[in-house]
């Protein structure tokens, strides 16, 4: 018999639909509680999900409506050209978390500054940082795109200041981020190791498919807009030449974050995006895409860094700060560290000789 003559296994096809886990009961399960702060978790998590389900649902009819791919004609605070679907995806968060009493206050890179929910500060005093469409240059293609999501408490007392959210990334607890590819996925981290959620168009759930997903310590996939080559340090392109002479690696980039990062979740390697002459601090946001990211591949056993310093000790100037990123596989990331390390060994001895003539 061959494998297509074979029966269909119904109780096994039905298998995941009979034992289905949901969001907010995976995020209690973890937290092995009911307490308040687990029931907000996981109210917050249920919000961050409807957030997601609106997104992808406006996403996969893109083509058909009106107002939904091109851009606004507008530049936000970053000085990039906003598209109208960074508009909309911003606009159901406000709104998905409007109704949701925990979240006071709102920030993203598409808002100069954050957006309040006065109504809702009283109870909750938890602030969400997003990036709502993460690869937005993917949108008009139909190509996949992103979200990126943090949750941090309020600390400041001091009404309408964002000096609290200047703060390192060990002060968020709860990351994800929503992948809209083919199906769409939502992977979040409450600091129990990394789960992966798919959505099931058909229930409107996400259902957990992958629970405590590790990252391999070595992967093959180099991630990096190569373009900029002619723009980066010495460091970088020492080691971009050194993947080019070496065998075993392979360059994967998809011009969005959350699906390369995706990758190299599942199937290890590396991505980086550093410093550039145009860009010295690199082009991603340290609070709405590098710390959350940080944070989740920190928790399946991966390593981010600066080049120099741990992505999550980074403590931002400012809201809309960049960083540059080196993120995936531990002995990935650290071979990229040892290439610039070596560069400023180097330089800072160059300096020595030239300082005593
Ligand atoms: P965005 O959030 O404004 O879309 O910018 C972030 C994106 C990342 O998803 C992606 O890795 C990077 O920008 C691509 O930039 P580039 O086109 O310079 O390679
Ligand atoms: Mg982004």
């Amino acid at each position: 018999m061959t494998e297509i003559d074979q029966p269909l296994d119904l109780n096994h096809q039905y298998a995941l639909d009979r034992d289905c886990t949901t969001l907010s009961r995976h995020v209690l399960q973890q937290l092995q509680s009911f307490s308040p702060e687990a029931q907000d978790l996981s109210a917050l998590m249920n919000r961050i999900a409807l957030a997601a389900k609106l997104v992808a649902r406006r996403l996969t009819r893109a083509g058909l409506v009106e107002d939904a791919l091109g851009f606004t004609g507008r530049t936000n605070v970053q000085g990039e050209s906003v598209k109208k679907m960074d508009v909309f995806a911003n606009q159901v968060f406000i709104s998905a978390f409007e109704q949701s009493g925990l979240v006071c206050r709102l920030a993203s890179e598409e808002m100069d500054n954050p957006y309040y929910i006065p109504d809702n500060c009283s109870i909750g005093r938890y602030t969400l940082l997003y990036d709502p469409i993460d690869g937005s240059s993917n949108v008009d293609i139909n190509l996949n795109v992103g979200s990126i999501f943090a949750i941090r408490r309020q600390e400041g007392e001091e009404p309408y200041s964002s000096e609290d959210l200047l703060q390192d990334g060990h002060k968020q607890i709860a990351v994800g981020y929503i992948l809209y590819g083919p199906s769409t996925m939502l992977v979040y981290s409450i600091g129990h190791g990394v789960h992966a959620f798919t959505l099931d168009p058909s229930l409107g759930e996400f259902i957990l498919s992958s629970e405590n997903i590790r990252i391999p310590d070595h992967g093959p996939v180099y991630s990096v807009n190569e373009g900029n080559f002619w723009q980066w340090e010495e460091s970088i392109r020492n080691y971009i030449r050194y993947v080019h002479r070496h065998e075993g690696y392979t360059a994967r980039y998809s011009g969005a974050l959350v699906g390369d990062i995706h990758r190299i979740l599942f199937q290890g390697g590396v991505f980086l995006y550093p410093g550039t002459v145009k860009k010295p601090e690199g082009k991603l946001r340290l609070l709405y895409e590098s710390a959350p990211l940080a944070f989740l591949i920190e928790q399946a056993g991966g390593k981010a860094s600066t080049g120099t310093q741990s992505i999550l000790d980074v403590v931002p100037e400012k809201l809309h700060a960049r960083t540059p990123l080196i993120i995936g596989s531990k002995e990935d990331v650290a071979l990229v560290e040892s290439f610039i390390q070596e560069h400023n060994r180097e330089q800072q001895e160059r300096e020595i000789l030239t300082s005593k003539g």
